[in-house]
């Protein structure tokens, strides 16, 4: 087997071997410009080869596998990313440019966790069966079999690359499927190393297939559109998942889509306010405001507004933007330089609509080689409402509007004015209202008084653009597997 840790070299996986594609690309670090890898672009032809090799997997022993032989090798690839952790976390810093601190605090713990906690689930699964009686006096057994889907084609982004990845990869192995990866361009290293894991783990070749490159005419596309697969876990944009659905739709294959959002967060004056803008100051620049659920409209009682405004623009100038091995950094750059022209472009539509800048508000002079770098000022608007394009479209980065309101009812309202539909947060120290708000937010998940606090089991998903389905414990379940019910006459 090549190595995949030739220098800068990122190859695909395909049947247990690391090949070369049919051309390469430069992956470039978002810190300063340099060269991070050369990756090798997965053609028609290789994705073709790789779906081949994840339907003789399926279908000469790892459907058929016992549970207890799925769930131990799970069990094994957790131990393996651990002994392995360091390699993962600078794999994964390089490529995105996060600080090693988050790295290690957040991403690679929980891949290791995905393994654990979807092992136990499918350990641990039920079997459910039931009587039938009928009034003509016939009665049945019935019981359901939930076969693995099959060949799942997995399609992921770069902003969480090897916690997202492997949130898929874990319930579709355990289950019993076989999974082609199609990682983000931006992000192809931590999927490639766990490739390693798998085979050293003795998962069998073809079970785990990754193959690199991007969305439209190149890898991303030849996956979705290949009609050898069974079904499409996607995350990423919600137009990507539009154009995967409309890819599928012909041929009617099964998709679960966690797609994009544009968050609210609703701030009582009866908030713990040290603790409300502490958790603001979280769910908005996380991750440089790259994840999923970062809030990106705050909307803060009107006897509360300023000194809110004041607090958290407070913890933006206090963000320490660096190079990820310094223990001072907080925050890291955008993903790339075109990410960055986009929230720009945001940056310059929020002047236009005449926003006030209360924080932030441009690229930051770091100075010598990071000034190559992808970087951006946490930035925080006022003056803004929701008929605001600012207000209304998804930018993915470390900006939020704060935005006054009088009643609680307003407050709701406000929040649930959106296209999407992913994540809320409600800070409140009235726990009546917390549950009432909290579930009249039009959102898959809804959080009081914290955010991002997360247990697997939980369903994991969003409304309108914001996905279809949902994953997580029992959830990612129904996905991945299919019921035959049977039905015996006694
Ligand atoms: P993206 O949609 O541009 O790309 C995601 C993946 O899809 C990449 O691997 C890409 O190469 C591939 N792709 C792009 N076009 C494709 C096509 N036509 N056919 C097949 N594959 C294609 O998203 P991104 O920029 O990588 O990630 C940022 C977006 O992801 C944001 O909108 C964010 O909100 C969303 N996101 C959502 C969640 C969630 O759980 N809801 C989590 C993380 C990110
Ligand atoms: O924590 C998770 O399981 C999850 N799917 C997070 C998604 C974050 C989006 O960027």
């Amino acid at each position: 087997m090549a190595s995949t840790r030739t220098p800068h070299q990122i190859r695909n996986f395909v049947a247990g071997q690391f090949i070369d594609g049919v051309a390469t690309f430069e992956k470039r670090s978002p810190v300063d410009g340099s060269l991070v890898s050369e990756v090798h672009e997965a053609g028609r032809v290789h994705v073709n080869a790789a779906v081949d090799a994840a339907r003789t997997a399926l279908e000469t022993g790892w459907a058929a596998a016992s549970v207890q032989k799925r769930v131990t090798l799970m069990r094994r690839v957790a131990d393996i990313i651990e002994r392995r952790f360091e390699d993962f976390v600078a794999a994964e810093s390089a490529d995105t440019g996060k600080p090693l601190g988050l790295v290690r605090e957040a991403d690679v713990p929980r891949a290791a966790a995905n393994f654990r906690s979807f092992a136990d689930t499918v350990a641990s699964a039920g079997l459910h069966s039931y009587l039938t009686e009928l009034n003509d006096g016939r009665s049945a057994l019935n019981y359901a079999v939930r076969k693995p889907l099959g060949v799942v084609a997995v399609v992921v982004p770069w902003n969480l690359p090897l916690l997202l990845l492997t949130w898929k990869v874990a319930p579709a192995l355990a289950c019993g499927n076989t999974v082609v990866v199609k990682p983000s361009e931006e992000t192809p290293a931590t999927a490639t190393l766990l490739a390693e894991v798998m085979a050293e783990a003795g998962v069998p070749a073809g079970v785990y297939n990754v193959v690199h490159g991007f969305g439209p005419d190149s890898a991303g596309e030849f996956l979705t559109t290949h009609p050898g697969i069974d079904g499409v876990t996607f995350t990423g944009e919600s137009g990507t998942g539009s154009t995967i659905m409309r890819a599928v739709a012909a041929s009617v294959k099964p998709v679960s889509f966690e797609l994009g959002g544009k968050n609210a967060a609703v701030v009582f004056a009866d908030a713990n306010l040290d603790k409300a803008v502490d958790g603001l100051a979280r769910s908005v620049f996380l991750n440089t405001g790259q994840v999923c659920l970062c809030t990106e409209r705050v909307y803060v009682e009107r006897p509360i507004f300023d000194e809110v405004a004041a607090g958290l623009a407070e913890r933006a100038r206090a963000l320490r933007l660096g190079r990820p091995d310094d223990p001072n950094t907080t925050t890291g750059p955008l993903i790339s330089l075109g990410h960055r022209e986009k929230v720009l472009s945001y940056l310059k539509l929020a002047q236009d609509e005449g926003a006030g800048v209360i924080a932030g508000g441009g690229v930051p002079a770091l100075g010598g080689d990071l000034d190559a770098g992808a970087w951006i000022e946490p930035t925080l608007w006022t003056g803004l409402d929701n008929s605001h394009r600012t207000v209304r479209e998804e930018v993915f980065g470390p900006v939020a509007a704060l935005i006054p309101f009088d009643t609680e009812a307003e407050a709701v309202r406000l929040a649930n004015d959106t296209a999407y539909g992913l994540a809320a947060v409600t800070w409140t120290s009235n726990l009546e209202r917390g549950h009432r708000v909290a579930q009249q937010m039009r959102v898959g998940m809804s959080w009081v008084n914290t955010w991002y606090l997360r247990d697997l089991r939980s369903p994991f998903g969003g409304v309108a653009l914001s996905g279809i389905g949902r994953e997580g414990g029992e959830h990612s379940m129904h996905f991945y597997t299919e019921p035959t019910n049977v039905c015996v006459q006694l």
